[in-house]
This record gives structure tokens, C-alpha cells and sequence, in this order.
């Protein structure tokens, strides 16, 4: 095969324990965002629009849920082909053990690597809302001489030690590297999106899974081995809208980031489409009783909506009955609401059924969750 310049890999694997109960059955990049994608639509539309056309998705924990999304990638026009497309690395299938690490799912699929034949491997993390050209990222990392690049953000110093934290010289070449130290030398944070030389990393990985000390992780293990090597890595600054949603609060916050007028995340990008799975809805089934939702709301056109809504985003299929209120709430897909429910600062999860009468609340800084398919009933 040709060589190509880049090909990705999505780490798509990790179980989310911190969203709980929202992947109960489903993996973290599977959750439901915005209306009408899932988390994993983001890298996955950034490839597309990023001209790179072959990417490994590998997967670990609740891997049905995120196969049936992606299926044959038909959606992101990534039809699996042997020579490109998109195509589904699940772990302890061909070889494949269970995948101890971020690196260790890597060096797993070095053989599906080399046979794709890239130049550049980038890396991404399958769990963050974003929109971010990789092909800057690309030009960047070649115009360096970079053996690796790791993608940055400034984030705010009381969150820094939730991330992979670097310091830089002016040139941007990276010194020093803290994987979520506790008390953080800096506020420069990895967005865990790492782009590397194959041979380069290839040599590392072999390495790494030869280490009966290492933890098999990009952020633990592998990037702080290659700066004890002196090698040469360079951060690539990103100054566009980035969140890890790896929490209830955060996710929630990024939904509601959507609803706002300045300084949120626009989805409906026309330089930047989104694309996803479209789900069978039973349209018909549905009495055409959907009003327009206020403008701070997004809804999906597939919701039925009776009661009424603040500062919310409904997901397609969701019922909304009468004299029910919704405030600063996500409605995730096929939910239903009865009657004189109110739900506040809320998540709810795909399928859920909120009987007649049911109050669910939470406050800004405790966003309450109800899990998929759970039934929630009014308290006698
Ligand atoms: P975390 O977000 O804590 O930190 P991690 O839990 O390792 O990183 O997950 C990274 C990605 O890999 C996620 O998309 C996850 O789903 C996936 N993943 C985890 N384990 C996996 C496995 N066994 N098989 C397949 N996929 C798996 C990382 C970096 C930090 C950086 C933050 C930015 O380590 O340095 O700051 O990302 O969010
Ligand atoms: P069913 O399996 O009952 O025939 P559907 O095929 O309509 O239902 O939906 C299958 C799954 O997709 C369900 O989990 C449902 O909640 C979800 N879903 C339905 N409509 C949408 C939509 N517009 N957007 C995203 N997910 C949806």
C-alpha cells in the first residue's frame, strides 16, 4: 500500500465510571450530546473534515454500544474497506487481550498500523466536544521536526490536576510533563490528542510493553519516557472551544454552553459539519403537536412537546405531556415525560420514563441524574 501522511486512532475503550449512571450500558463515548449526536460524532467528524480517512477505533468496555453506532461507517461517508475507512479494534478478539492502557491498546494494533502504512499516527481520545482542524495540527508537528506533538489548552489553575500538565520554553518544545499531578507546576494542559512519527512511537511501544513497570499509558508512561530520552516534543497550542466531558456536571455544563448566545460552542458549523447516525423514529407515530422551542432550547425535530421548556436541550423522540416544566435540563433520546412533571437541573438518560406528577431536582452545582431506561415515578 501507498504510504498516507496521517491516520488516527480513537481510544474509544475507557469505561467512564465518573458519568455513572449514564454509561450503565453504554461506553462513555457513546453518551448521547447535543440534541442529536453521540460523543464519538465529534473526533470522528473532525477526521472527516480533517482529510483523514483512516482511522482505528478501538474499543474496550460496552463495545456493542459504540459498534452499532458506528457500524460500517456508512454515516461519515468511512465505509470499511481494507485500505481505508473506518474500522472497529474491540479488545480480546484476533489476538487482541484486553487492552491494560492507552499505550497498550496501541501496541495491540501495531499490525492493523503497519498495514495501513502511515507516516504519522495521531492519536485522540474518543470523549472530548470539540471541533479542531488536524490536518494545522499536521503542518505544525512536520514544520517542527517534531517526534511528537501533543495538543494544549490553558485550563483554569483549581482544574489543572485533573490533566496531563507540561511546561514549555518559548520555542513551545516541551521540558517537563506531569500526568494529573496534585499540586500542578502549571496550568498548560494535554487535551490527550498526541500526533507522532510511526517509527518513532512503533520503537516506544515495543519498549513500553516490554516494561513489567509500566502502566501502559500515554500520559503515565510513554510521553515522560520519551522527554527522559531528550527527544524532541512540542506542545500545539488550541485556542477553539474544547470540555472533557468525563463528568455529570461537566457534561451537563457543555450542554449548556450550546444554549448560549456569546462565548458558547455553535454546532450548526456549515465550514465544519457534524455527521452521525440518523435513528429510525417512528415520525408518524407521533401527533404533529411540536411547537417551536424557545430560542434558548435546542430540540430535536422527532420531540412531542405539551409542557415547556427553559434553558434545555431535547434529544429526538422525546415526549414532553402536559403542564410539565423542564429548566436547565438534557432530555436524552426516546425519554418520557408524563404530566405535571418538573425536572431541574437534570440529566436524564436515554429511555427513561418520568411518571405523571414526578419532581426531579437538582441545583447548579449538584446536577441530578436519572439513568437510561430507569422509571421514575411521583413520590406518594
Ligand atoms: P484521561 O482523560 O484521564 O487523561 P484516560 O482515562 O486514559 O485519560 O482516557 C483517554 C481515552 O482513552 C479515553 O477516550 C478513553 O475512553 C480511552 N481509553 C481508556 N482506557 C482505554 C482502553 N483500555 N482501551 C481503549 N481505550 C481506552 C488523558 C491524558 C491526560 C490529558 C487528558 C485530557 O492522560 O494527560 O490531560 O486525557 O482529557
Ligand atoms: P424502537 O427500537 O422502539 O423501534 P427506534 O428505532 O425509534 O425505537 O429507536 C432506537 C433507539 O434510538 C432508541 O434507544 C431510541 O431512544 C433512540 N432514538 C430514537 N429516536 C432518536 C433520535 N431522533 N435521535 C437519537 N436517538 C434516537
Amino acid at each position: 500500500m501507498s504510504k498516507k501522511d496521517c491516520i488516527a486512532m480513537l481510544l474509544a475503550g475507557g469505561e467512564g465510571r465518573r458519568l455513572a449512571p449514564l454509561t450503565s450500558s453504554m461506553a462513555k463515548p457513546a453518551v448521547p450530546f447535543g440534541g442529536q449526536y453521540r460523543i464519538i460524532d465529534f473526533p470522528l467528524s473532525n477526521c472527516v473534515n480533517s482529510k483523514i480517512d483512516t482511522i482505528g477505533v478501538l474499543t474496550q468496555y460496552e463495545a456493542d454500544s459504540l459498534h452499532q453506532h458506528i457500524g460500517e461507517g456508512e454515516p461519515w461517508g468511512l465505509h470499511s474497506r481494507s485500505d481505508k475507512g473506518v474500522k472497529l479494534l474491540p479488545s480480546g478478539v484476533e489476538g487482541r487481550d484486553s487492552y491494560s492502557g492507552t499505550a497498550d491498546a496501541i501496541y495491540k494494533n501495531i499490525e492493523y498500523i503497519d498495514s495501513q502504512n502511515p507516516e504519522h499516527v495521531l492519536i485522540l481520545s474518543a470523549d472530548h466536544i470539540y471541533h479542531m482542524d488536524y490536518r494545522k495540527m499536521l503542518d505544525y508537528h512536520v514544520g517542527k521536526a517534531a517526534k511528537a506533538t501533543i495538543s494544549v489548552m490553558e485550563v483554569p489553575w483549581d482544574e489543572a490536576s485533573r490533566f496531563g500538565v507540561m511546561n514549555v520554553n518559548d520555542d513551545l518544545q516541551i521540558s517537563e510533563f506531569a500526568e494529573k499531578p496534585k499540586i500542578p507546576k502549571s496550568n498548560l494542559a494535554s487535551m490527550g490528542i498526541y500526533m507522532f512519527e510511526w517509527e518513532y512511537l512503533k520503537g516506544y511501544l515495543l519498549r513500553d510493553a516490554a516494561n513489567s513497570e509500566s502502566g501502559h499509558d500515554f500520559g503515565k508512561d510513554v510521553i515522560p519516557s520519551m522527554l527522559d530520552a531528550n527527544d524532541l516534543l512540542f506542545a500545539y497550542r488550541f485556542d477553539g472551544y474544547w470540555r472533557d466531558v468525563g463528568t455529570v456536571d461537566s457534561l451537563w455544563e457543555a450542554h449548556m454552553d450550546l444554549l448560549q448566545s456569546e462565548n458558547g460552542f455553535k454546532l450548526d458549523n456549515s465550514r465544519w459539519p457534524m455527521y452521525s447516525r440518523a435513528y429510525r423514529t417512528k415520525l408518524a407515530a407521533y401527533k404533529p403537536r411540536v411547537q417551536a422551542p424557545p430560542t434558548d432550547c435546542l430540540m430535536h425535530e422527532t420531540c412531542t412537546l405539551e409542557g415547556s421548556l427553559q434553558r434545555s436541550v431535547i434529544f429526538g423522540g422525546v415526549e414532553i405531556g402536559k403542564l410539565s416544566k423542564i429548566k436547565q435540563s438534557v432530555i436524552m433520546p426516546g425519554v418520557r415525560i408524563g404530566r405535571s412533571v418538573l425536572i431541574e437541573n437534570a440529566i436524564i438518560g436515554e429511555g427513561a420514563v418520568i411518571k405523571d406528577g414526578a419532581v426531579i431536582k437538582g441545583s447548579a452545582d449538584n446536577i441530578v441524574v436519572v439513568g437510561p431506561h430507569e422509571i421514575v415515578a411521583a413520590k406518594p
